[in-house]
């Protein structure tokens, strides 16, 4: 039998107007993903390798805390200032897409606060394979799913999964605890990538997320205006 769909037709998803990003503006990447995948790592990663050469801030969202900016904070990945947390008391992706009114005006205030920004980093509450940001919210955007979600993951697709900027597959090292074939999720993210990029890390392995490092360096270099 054919698989029945909620609105009557397989969801597509069509490229979106982007965000205009005026000279001086700090660039806004988006990290999202299922809960626990390793997000808030993967910021506190390329916080602690990218802060003495740019001047970054870093932006949460919690569903009812400020759990993951309480953890930056806690860790001294970047001065107090510098971090700022949205509690989006709903659905994340409702605060990242659909109304994204409450992380502009912290995005607005990171801004304010802090001198010259080169690059806010806008963490997603964890959310579904359905969640993906708002071009008008961030300018590229990263997405974070894990090697214990089982080896089927990347080919379940989805916006983030198959559209985002950035696929990163992390956790590479529970790989035989949980049964994953790697190489089964490499072929996969592939496949429905159809050539855009994806890496698969272990932030246990290399706290430094070399890979995802090297790609947000590309960023900041192609997209200075
Ligand atoms: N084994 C292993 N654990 C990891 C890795 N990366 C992150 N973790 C752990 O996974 C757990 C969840 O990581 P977080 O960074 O909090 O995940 P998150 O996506 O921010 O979670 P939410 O914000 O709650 O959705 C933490 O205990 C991390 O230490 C990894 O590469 N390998
Ligand atoms: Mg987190």
């Amino acid at each position: 039998m054919p698989p029945h769909f909620l609105d009557g037709e397989p969801h597509r998803h069509t490229e979106r107007p982007k965000r205009v990003r005026t000279p001086g503006e700090p660039l806004r990447i988006g990290v999202g993903g299922p809960v626990g995948s390793g997000k808030t790592a993967l910021v506190a990663a390329l916080c602690r390798q990218l802060r003495d050469e740019l001047s970054l801030a870093v932006l949460t969202n919690d569903i009812y805390t400020t759990e993951d900016a309480d953890f930056l904070r806690r860790h001294a990945v970047l001065p107090d200032t510098r971090i700022a947390a949205v509690q989006t008391g709903g659905c994340p992706h409702t605060a990242i897409r659909d109304d994204i009114t409450a992380n502009l005006d912290a995005i607005d205030d990171l801004i304010a606060g802090n001198d010259r920004l080169d690059l806010i980093l806008v963490e997603s509450g964890g959310d579904n394979l359905t969640a993906t940001f708002s071009s008008g919210l961030v300018d590229v955007q990263i997405f974070v799913v894990d090697v214990a979600g089982g080896d089927k993951v990347p080919r379940k697709g989805g916006p983030g999964v198959t559209y985002s900027d950035l696929l990163v597959i992390n956790k590479t090292d529970l790989a035989p605890l949980v049964g994953a074939d790697l190489d089964v999720m490499r072929r996969d993210a592939a496949a429905v990538r159809d050539g855009r990029p994806f890496v698969l890390i272990s932030l246990t392995d290399d706290p430094t997320a070399t890979d995802v490092l090297s790609w947000v360096r590309e960023q900041l270099r192609v997209a200075v205006p």
